[in-house]
């Protein structure tokens, strides 16, 4: 069985057949973005529950038809193994966070990262748009947001051994224009695209804009960590913000909207409180990093990412909301994959991919389900993030979509090794090998 992630069954026949890229397909009842895929000598068919579970038999499809099915020009007729598969997601939110604010990603990579998430069967794409070193989100409205916050002086970041990039200046936004592709590309996909303006800490950007939106004034930020300048919590902050969001609602459909809250200290939770309502009275569940739970009553619709470990998450369920989980000490693809001194990203604490494999979100049948979370602070290019991303996340796909149960990383390692990571040769992506860093 070579399939990556792991389908809920996969039963080997006899002999191959040859295939065109044509299948039937119907409709049948079953489990939500579920498929049944027949491969005989009578041809391809697939039953599927939904538009999802069509997509996902793709994907599957894909797979079998062997890694050069993943190259730009695929080749034609290819030799699929008899089989039978059926399959469904074990959790509805297949999540992964990229952190553009940080540092920003063109929109060419966030679309190929749309296309990789989809061959892994993942299906949200959270979008951390905004931050203290950048805004990433055009506004109309206020346009000083992406034209100054969008940019900072790069004094002292880039990889610590090439001396830092002093004096080149990093930035970039997304018009509302290429926000509405993004989400259309990921839609056709099956990928929901999850936009965050966070608020009220991680706001320089924004306070660099508009010096009257902060408590302090400032530039756009040129330092990692927790910044204490947050939103004023006065009537015309807030007003300003639901201005944004309301922006933010016209481009991004999702029903779930993120607000950040995170680490704002000295925040005031009425902030929090009011763009969560703002948000509800819009139709849209606001969701909020777990430093929302202490800001007091929120709309029971808003949605919670536990990532200061799961006990938050818990108890957020226990308090009626629906929870992501993604505890850092697991999903933080950015933390080192090794303590090898060569990792080229040497910082948080170590992920390795089998720490990734063997994640099991708690609360397993409560919550939504949980996302990998890619943060940005020492991943300036696309390759760097590939690099951190790749192949956890392919572990992390197994996670969430994968049958529970106990979890073999040997035969998920040879799997990857023999069959998977020549999809991602294919296909591009500059993932860690399995046997030590790149040596860059
Ligand atoms: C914590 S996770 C943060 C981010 C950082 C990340 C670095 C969260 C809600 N806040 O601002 O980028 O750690 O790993």
């Amino acid at each position: 069985m070579n399939l990556l992630p792991r389908p809920v069954s996969f039963t080997p026949g006899d002999g191959e057949v040859d295939f065109d890229g044509a299948f039937r397909v119907e409709r049948v009842d079953g489990p939500a973005e579920g498929y049944r895929l027949s491969v005989s000598p009578d041809g391809v068919r697939v039953r599927a529950s939904d538009d999802a579970g069509e997509f996902h038999a793709r994907q599957t499809l894909r797979q079998l038809s062997g890694p050069a099915a993943f190259r730009a020009v695929p080749p034609g007729v290819v030799r699929l193994p008899v089989c039978e598969v059926v399959d469904h997601p074990r959790f509805a939110w297949r999540g992964v966070m990229i952190d553009v604010a940080r540092h920003f990603l063109p929109k060419h990579d966030l679309l190929r990262y749309v296309d990789l998430l989809a061959a892994h069967k993942l299906n949200v794409l959270h979008l951390h748009l905004t931050d203290d070193q950048g805004w990433r989100f055009e506004s109309r409205r206020f346009p000083r947001l992406h034209e100054v916050g969008g940019w900072r002086p790069d004094s002292r970041f880039g990889d610590r051994r090439s001396g830092g990039t002093a004096g080149r200046p990093h930035g970039g936004y997304y018009t509302q224009d290429d926000l509405r592709e993004l989400v259309a590309y990921a839609a056709a996909r099956h990928v929901t695209v999850v936009p965050e303006v966070d608020v009220p800490g991680h706001s320089q950007a924004a306070i660099a804009a508009y010096p009257e939106l902060g408590a302090a004034g400032g530039g756009v930020w040129t330092d990692w960590g927790v910044n204490p300048n947050v939103l004023r919590a006065d009537e015309s902050t807030v007003d300003f913000y639901r201005h944004v969001f309301d922006e933010l609602l016209d481009v991004f459909p999702s029903e779930v909207v993120g607000l950040g809250g995170d680490e704002a200290e000295g925040g005031d939770g009425r902030f929090v409180r009011r763009i969560a309502q703002h948000l509800a009275a819009r139709g849209r569940r606001p969701f909020g990093w777990d430093e929302v739970l202490d800001v007091g009553p929120l709309p029971t619709s808003t949605v919670v990412a536990s990532w200061r470990g799961e006990e938050r998450g818990l108890r957020a369920l226990d308090r009626g909301h629906d929870v992501v989980m993604c505890p850092e000490e697991h999903v933080y693809l950015d933390y080192r994959q090794s303590d090898h001194p060569d990792e080229p990203i040497p910082v948080g604490t170590r992920t390795t991919l089998e720490d990734v494999h063997r994640y099991e979100p708690a609360g397993a049948d409560r919550v939504l389900g949980a996302q990998a979370n890619l943060w940005t602070e020492h991943l300036d290019s696309p390759r760097r993030l590939d690099y951190a991303a790749f192949p956890r996340l392919s572990a992390f796909a197994e996670v969430v979509w994968s049958p529970a149960g106990p979890r073999d990383f040997a035969e998920f390692r040879t799997r990857l090794a023999a069959h998977h990571l020549p999809r991602l040769d294919a296909l591009g992506v500059e993932y860690r090998p399995l046997d030590g860093p790149r040596p860059w």
